[in-house]
């Protein structure tokens, strides 16, 4: 397999309207991002993927495009990107833009113009069919809840959105609709973009209407057939551009990923989301770790055969994974870090992440932003739930706790703005920022920093194939990755209590140096060994037997 400049990198999420604000109005830009480029130079990523800036009604914080060539002037304009790209690419930071082709807005010329008759040039750009307000096409739920379609009087048909209502799908069979999308692609590789983060890009086939749902709701808009033949037309564009590509595809199963990645793949690398798995009551649900080791057994292993995986542990639409994963502390944050980072693919890191932002205490509805986290809580006290307990069920898991500003320093607005933010602050500002992690020692925001170029130094972690060990244990995730006869083995107890576990004894017979851990005191690796709480080391060793 030749070697991809990705297979090496390290990326790092953005997401704009959090992370810097320069012009006080709340809302971060473009030139924050600008402002911020030294320190992400520091961190030691390769790449950025920005979250949406096009032109956006905002809706779902622009995931819902009015115009797919124009910013949104909150952010900056068009010459702002340009001059980030080049102060990036001086930088060596290559950027990737969110692409966002399953849907529009409801604003987008081209819905306006759809809504306008049966028979408008534009009607075809969308999925349109017979309905009465009382009764839908069909019983389709929406990702947002309620239905998928939406009645216009106008018309006297309704229109279909796997999203929001203000959030159509674009009608992919059409082939104009995919000449306009190629061109738009091709028109921001022209600017010199990256790559892109193909948003949903699972979804953009659908079944036919009247397909039944049996188990899985959102089998009908998910991976179906007949997408491959779309992806190949994309991936034609990439190929000829050269630029790395991930998509956000759910519903594509591991075994389905090798077709989807590697080296004669759609794309470079995709993000899987089944490793978010839940456990413990509604409204106090955690990371299930038995459900998180187990996914990612089964992707490593099946991508080994020749697929590449987009590692991540928390991004704009999950909670921080300090709380649901970890139990707040540092060394939880530190031991969650290793547990993915070192895993085979290209890791990424969610802005907040490398400093252990947490959840926020959001205490009242009113505080919230997001459109599905209030259509959640209000469908709740429709069913005559307390508000009270509305609100644990809804923001238990609410995409807000990572939207939170970036906490750069202990000034008021975090170093984030110096007016009211879009969200609220979090309260732990004064101990968790930047300026604090930055010069102390034994800090989470250190640790990423030795974390990532450890990641990049040691050639196992590039080239090297993975073994699980330990593959049952409930808490203690375990692996190998060699290359030739060199090895690592990562070792990390992701639980509050300590762990007893038998690690591979010729392993621990061989071993030479260990490369990274989160505990300072001394200790030697016996392969009868007690893990300390959250407990995490990385051990380099030579394979005798190679
Ligand atoms: O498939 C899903 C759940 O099993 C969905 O999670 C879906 O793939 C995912 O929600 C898509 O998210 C992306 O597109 C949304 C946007 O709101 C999210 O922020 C974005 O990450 C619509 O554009
Ligand atoms: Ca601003």
């Amino acid at each position: 397999m030749e070697s991809k400049w990705w297979e090496n990198a390290v990326g790092y999420q953005l997401y704009p309207r959090s992370f810097q604000d320069t012009n006080y109005d709340g809302i971060g830009d473009i030139q924050g991002i600008r402002k911020r480029l030294p320190y992400l130079k520091e961190l030691g990523v390769d790449f950025l993927w920005i979250n949406p800036m096009y032109q956006s009604p905002n809706i779902d914080n622009g995931y819902d495009i009015s115009d797919f060539y124009k910013l949104n002037p909150e952010f900056g304009n068009l010459d702002e990107f340009i001059e980030l790209l080049d102060a990036a690419h001086q930088m060596g930071i290559k950027v990737l833009v969110d692409l966002v082709v399953n849907h529009t807005s409801d604003q987008h010329p081209w819905f306006l113009e759809s809504k306008k008759s049966k028979d408008n040039p534009y009607r075809e750009y969308y999925h349109w069919a017979e309905a009465t307000p009382e009764k839908m096409p069909n019983n389709w739920q929406s990702f947002f809840g309620g239905s998928t379609w939406t009645y216009d009087e106008h018309t006297e048909q309704a229109y279909f959105h796997v999203f929001a209502k203000e959030q159509p799908d674009l009608n992919w069979t059409n082939p104009k609709v995919r000449e306009e999308i190629y061109q738009m692609i091709r028109w921001w590789l022209e600017l010199g973009v990256d790559g892109f983060r193909l948003d949903a890009i699972s979804h953009i086939q659908k079944e036919s209407w009247d397909f039944k749902i049996t188990s899985n709701p959102w089998a009908p808009f998910m991976n179906v057939s007949g997408i491959e033949n779309y992806m190949a037309e994309l991936s034609t564009i990439f190929r000829e551009y050269q630029v790395m590509t991930v998509g956000e595809a759910s519903g594509v199963t591991s075994h389905e990923a090798i077709k989807w990645t590697g080296n004669h793949g759609f794309l470079d690398m995709i993000f899987e989301l089944e490793h978010n798995v839940k456990i413990g009551n509604p409204g106090e649900e955690k990371t299930s770790i038995i459900g998180f080791k187990k996914v990612m057994q089964r992707w490593q292993m099946d991508l080994l055969k020749g697929g590449w995986q987009a590692l991540y542990i928390e991004n704009h639409d999950l909670p921080r994974s300090i709380s649901t994963m970890g139990n707040g502390t540092i060394e939880s944050a530190k031991a969650i870090a290793i547990a993915y980072f070192l895993m085979r693919g290209t890791p990424f890191i969610y802005q907040g992440q490398e400093i252990g932002m947490a959840n926020y205490p959001f205490r009242t509805i009113e505080e919230v932003d997001g459109e599905d986290t209030k259509y959640f809580y209000y469908s709740l006290l429709n069913q005559g739930i307390s508000e009270k307990k509305a609100l644990k069920l809804a923001l238990n898991w609410s995409r807000d706790h990572s939207r939170t500003p970036m906490q750069w320093s202990a000034d008021c607005q975090a170093g984030f703005s110096e007016v009211a933010s879009w969200l609220p602050v979090h309260p732990n500002y004064r101990q968790v920022n930047v300026e604090n992690e930055k010069n102390r020692q034994g800090s989470l925001l250190l640790f990423y920093q030795e974390l990532i170029s450890l990641r990049k130094k040691i050639v196992e972690f590039t080239k090297g194939s993975i073994t699980f060990y330990l593959k049952k244990h409930p808490y203690v995730i375990c692996y190998t990755r060699e290359f030739q006869r060199l090895g690592a083995l990562v070792v990390v107890n992701l639980s509050e209590k300590k762990q007893k576990v038998d690690l591979p004894k010729w392993i621990i017979s061989n071993q030479k140096t260990i490369l990274l851990k989160n505990y300072t005191e001394e200790k030697v690796f016996t392969s009868r060994i007690e893990l300390l709480p959250y407990e995490a080391a990385v051990i380099r060793y030579v394979n005798p037997k190679k």
